[in-house]
């Protein structure tokens, strides 16, 4: 029978980008690039846009449910606090794209804050994740939000999440809505424990990143037009 494979890492505190466990794994060759073009059938041929996807927020406000609902499909209700940052993957197919998610798990307890600028450092997207059971964790989302934008490119996705769903909330998803609007952010609520919106969030950030993607590759194409029309201009005249 084939080993399930396990798509988590858990990465040391003071290394990041280091494999503790060695049955562990991961696709080197995803993060490197040297997948591209293997095992392609041309007919079935799809774009691979890999994005590094940060998860921050409060301890407790359900970061690591929400990532594990999303790859494994899995819910455990006893809670394990992060410790550092956790590693995972999946991809997603969305038109003739594929997007594989490369999702960093940061850890929201205090005594790990220092090392969360390390983490963001080139991320394409991030999840802001609140409690919608815990209106603390959601005035802390602007601390949270300088974060992001203090260390990650400045044209990155953000989702601002409200995790817990399936509770009464004691933050007004109306509240929420307007605070992700002014900070030009998508809002969604989900639930890890019954799996609710967790799939759309990522599908939604997918479709968001396809787009700018082909707005990128168009504004290279347009580029490359313009200077090979001024280039024969300069030969013929
Ligand atoms: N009812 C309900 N409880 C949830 C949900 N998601 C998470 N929880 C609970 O909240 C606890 C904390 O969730 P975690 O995902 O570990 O929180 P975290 O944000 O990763 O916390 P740190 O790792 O400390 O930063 C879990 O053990 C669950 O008991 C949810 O969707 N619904
Ligand atoms: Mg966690």
């Amino acid at each position: 029978m084939r080993r399930k494979r396990d798509k988590r890492i858990h990465v040391k505190m003071d290394q990041p980008g280091r494999s503790l466990r060695k049955d562990v794994f991961i696709d080197k060759a995803d993060i490197s690039g040297e997948r591209k073009g293997q095992n392609v059938d041309s007919s079935s041929f799809k774009n691979i846009v890999k994005v590094k996807v940060v998860l921050v927020g409060d301890s407790g406000v359900g970061k690591t449910c929400l990532a594990t609902r999303f790859v494994e499909g899995t819910y455990k209700s006893e809670r394990t606090t992060s410790l550092a940052v956790t590693f995972l993957q999946k991809e997603v197919d969305l038109k003739d794209h594929t997007i594989l998610f490369q999702i960093w798990d940061t850890a929201g307890q205090e005594r790990y804050r220092s090392l969360v600028p390390v983490y963001l450092r080139g991320a394409k997207a991030a999840l802001l994740v609140y409690d919608a059971t815990n209106l603390s964790s959601f005035g802390d989302i602007s601390d949270w939000l300088k974060q992001l934008h203090q260390n990650c490119p400045q044209d990155i996705k953000i989702v601002l999440v409200a995790a817990k769903c399936d509770l009464p909330s004691a933050v007004p998803a109306v509240a929420a809505e307007e605070f992700a609007k002014k900070n030009r952010m998508i809002f969604m609520e989900t639930s890890s424990k019954t799996g609710f919106n967790v799939d759309n969030v990522f599908t939604k950030l997918a479709s968001v990143l396809i787009i700018k993607e082909e707005d990128d590759i168009k504004n290279v194409l347009d580029l490359t037009n313009v200077h090979n029309t001024k280039k024969k201009q300069c030969c013929s005249s």
